[in-house]
């Protein structure tokens, strides 16, 4: 089909090209035929390849690196170890905290985790470089590890004070409460498991850094090598058009990155390094594991009386990961009493990181699962029991909820999926000798703001150019910013070309919790609107224009072509007008931050977090909201888990895109069944180290694992979560999905597994 066609084909009335239309991606065609290029695919001259050294202890101290044999092997150009990689600077955090002022090594001599990068060998070819690593012999003085949270010199950790909610008397309130349930839930150590690995190539000119990374944080990752290198920011360009996943993963310059930046500098030829896929494990922390306790107490009729919840993640043993256990808990349900709090735990791995809804999607285990116990401690059904304590307002903050179409969510979801149906005592459906089991979870997501600036040239031939360094790792930036400026503009969207991925073009924030769509349509609807003003000021305005003599004080501008809002004069396309007054382009560059922003807080608000604007600033808590409906089926013999049905309805505000919003919401499910039954990451009980850290043995779903996944939008325009009206999307969809399934479980075979993964061991 072509554009024009599914234009018409488009059913849900918004016009396809619109903001609000499905269009498909329009980056589709490029990585479809391979003409999308990927970070480490650049052809250039005279590259040289990297290839990292680990360590295989857990936790010591490098005694000796012995680089004789890998330095006389064929092809090696440089072996670095901490004595031969030029001294670095340590570089600020992503708050922008002032670093201290010492060197930083990416290359260890205090180990801290199996897998730390410890050498690495950089080598004309790719093969020379494999083969002379494994040459490089490391001996350690090896210490004890802390392998994970059950070890028993890991301890109850740190309380991060910053974490605690309280509000009435949680614990009195629990005990005076005539029902009461209480369970510990744990979730594992959880992998990003991107399609497209870590990897970059380095090149420096002179005092110029240009790197192609795939980022998810361009400005960010600029700022992090100017730190290290002590150069301009100006002098860093990082380059990432396309993306091959990142889920979290890519959005901060990491150790093997500035070693293939300061063996570029040291040998004056551009470097390669690409992590292998066991690397990509221990390159970079993924979901840190996590321990809860959820203690809820409550009337005979299933009103809350309070929420006692305890939760525990691990972090390094030299680096701090808090993952938020008590997001969803705090607001999720109206309750009079409540206490949250939180410790980490230091054990020997790779500072943990952000994989989608980092935070919210094991908060939502908990207390999901939790509120599932208490409806059958009450006998209430599940759906019901969510009902009746419906939160009016954010409980916690005390603030009116922006938008929170969750009843609607759960009607829209129960109605499709055919809840009333359910037969409620758990074993009470089968199919043969499938166990059927039926259960429900909630999901949220804050809505994360930021201000944002974007281009917009409309150049002599009338085509549109937009331009920003934020990326589309996949959500489909390309389409939705295509779809603002076309729109805004009045322009057919076959016109418009998006340019991402280039630090060099105007600064945007990180593509991370779930903002950059809001952050970015609004800044590309404010340079549009700037550039159609100065369209339509120029064809009054101008003498040349044919427009001129009409008197008009307004004129529109419709599929590229420009006229009195009611068609009598003169109709030019852009172009012809462009050349009548004699100009060569029109260039707007718009943002959304108040007049008053210094430069400054300009450059942090990209390059750091630190200037993120609260979800609970003002008068309003915002976040989107998603009820998920789930069907298992349980084989009784055998103990397996299959997913056979999802129907999930979901609010994000107003969708740019409603084609890819589903498509973005379907991924979270997809891996929101991943984490409820097959993803774990396995630690060796002797080595501490990462045993499943491949794709063979670190299990995510393939196609034949996902069901038919129905996605419902209950969503309504949201004045107060951004510019275009629309909330979060990308990390909304994950967010409930194990709870569901467990609680799906549950009904289907009586058994609780608050443990995930759900394998079939925890049911027979
Ligand atoms: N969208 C929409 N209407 C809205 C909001 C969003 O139609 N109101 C659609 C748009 O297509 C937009 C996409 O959803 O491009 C995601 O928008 P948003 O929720 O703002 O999320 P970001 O653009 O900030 O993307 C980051 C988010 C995160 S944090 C993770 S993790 C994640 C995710 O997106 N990683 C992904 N989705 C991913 N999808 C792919 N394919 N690959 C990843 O690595
Ligand atoms: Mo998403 S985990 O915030 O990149």
């Amino acid at each position: 089909m072509t554009v024009h066609e599914m234009k018409h084909a488009a059913s849900d009335g918004a016009r396809l090209e619109a903001v609000g239309g499905r269009l498909s991606r329009v980056d589709g065609p490029a990585k479809i035929t391979g003409a999308a290029h990927y970070a480490v695919e650049q052809q250039l001259e005279g590259l040289a390849h990297a290839v990292m050294v680990e360590s295989t202890v857990a936790a010591g101290t490098v005694l000796s690196v012995d680089t004789r044999a890998a330095e006389t092997a064929p092809g090696v150009l440089l072996v670095l170890t901490p004595d031969t990689i030029i001294p670095l600077r340590t570089a600020s955090d992503w708050f922008g905290t002032p670093p201290p002022d010492v060197p930083y090594c990416p290359l260890a001599r205090v180990v801290t985790y199996s897998g730390q990068h410890v050498a690495a060998v950089v080598a004309e070819t790719f093969e020379q470089a494999v083969a002379a690593a494994a040459l490089v012999k490391v001996t350690y003085d090896e210490t004890p590890a802390i392998v994970d949270l059950s070890d028993p010199k890991a301890g109850d950790g740190i309380p991060i004070e910053a974490m605690t909610k309280e509000w009435g008397d949680a614990q009195a309130a629990f005990a005076a409460s005539p029902v009461r349930v209480c369970a510990a839930y744990n979730t594992p150590r959880e992998f990003q498991a991107a399609m497209e690995p870590h990897g970059l190539i380095a090149r420096w000119q002179g005092e110029a850094l240009t790197i192609w990374e795939p980022s998810q944080w361009l400005d960010g990752m600029a700022r992090t090598y100017a730190e290290w290198f002590a150069i301009p920011f100006e002098n860093v360009r990082l380059v990432s058009p396309y993306i091959g996943g990142g889920f979290g993963s890519k959005a901060l310059a990491l150790a093997h990155s500035a070693v293939a930046a300061a063996s570029a500098k040291m040998l004056g030829r551009p470097v390669k390094l690409m992590l292998t896929r066991p690397q990509n494990f221990t390159s970079y922390g993924g979901r840190a594991a996590t321990r809860q306790t959820v203690a809820i107490g409550a009337d005979r009729d299933g009103k809350i009386q309070s929420i006692v919840h305890r939760g525990v993640n691990e972090t390094a043993v030299d680096g701090m990961w808090v993952e938020p256990l008590g997001s969803v808990t705090s607001i999720m349900y109206a309750t009079p009493n409540f206490s949250s709090k939180q410790n980490v735990v230091r054990v020997n791995t790779v500072v943990p990181g952000a994989k989608r809804a980092p935070g919210e999607n094991p908060s939502a285990f908990g207390i999901e699962s939790a509120i599932d116990e208490l409806a059958y401690e009450l006998g209430i059904d599940p759906l019901e029991i969510r009902l009746r304590n419906y939160a009016e307002e954010d409980p916690h903050a005390r603030k009116a909820w922006s938008t929170r179409q969750l009843r609607e969510a759960f009607a829209a979801g129960a109605e499709a999926f055919g809840w009333a149906t359910r037969s409620p005592a758990p074993r009470s459906m089968r199919d043969g000798h499938h166990l059927i089991g039926w259960g429900v979870a909630a999901g949220t997501y804050p809505v994360r703001r930021a201000h944002g600036e974007a281009v917009v040239n409309i150049l002599a031939d009338g085509s549109v150019e937009v331009e920003s360094s934020s990326i589309d790792m996949g959500q489909g930036t390309y389409t939705i910013l295509a779809q603002t400026a076309a729109e805004t503009l009045g322009v057919p969207v076959e016109q418009v070309s998006v340019k991402l991925g280039d630090s060099h073009f105007a600064r945007a924030g990180v593509a991370g919790g779930s903002r950059l769509a809001g952050v970015m349509t609004g800044a590309v609807y404010k340079a549009a609107s700037q550039a159609l003003d100065e369209l339509i000021g120029l064809a009054i305005a101008d003498p040349r224009s044919p427009f001129h003599a009409l008197q008009a004080n307004t004129l529109v501008v419709r599929d590229g072509r420009i006229a009195s809002p009611r068609g009598e004069g003169p109709e030019l396309s852009i172009a012809e007008l462009l050349s009548a007054v004699g100009r060569e382009k029109i260039e707007a560059k718009g943002d959304t931050m108040p007049a008053t922003t210094t430069a400054e807080e300009r450059y942090k608000n990209y390059t750091t977090i630190a200037m993120s604007i609260p979800h609970t600033e003002g008068d309003y808590s915002r976040h989107s909201w998603c009820a998920h409906f789930v069907e298992v089926r349980v084989d009784e013999d055998f103990g397996t888990v299959r997913v056979s049905r999802v129907v999930s309805a979901l609010d994000s505000g107003r969708l740019y895109n409603p084609k890819l919003a589903e498509s973005q919401w379907k991924g979270g499910i997809i891996m929101g069944i991943g984490q409820a039954l097959l993803e774990e990451g396995l630690v060796d009980r002797r080595h501490g180290r990462i045993v499943n850290g491949n794709l063979a043995d670190y299990m995510i779903p393939t196609n034949a694992d996902i069901p038919d996944i129905q996605t419902i939008s209950v969503g309504i325009p949201d004045p107060h979560s951004s510019v275009l009206g629309g909330k979060g999307v990308g990390e909304l969809g994950i967010v409930g999905v194990a709870p569901a399934i467990a609680n799906a479980v549950f009904h289907a075979t009586g058994k609780r597994v608050r443990d995930l993964p759900i394998t079939l061991e925890k049911l027979i």
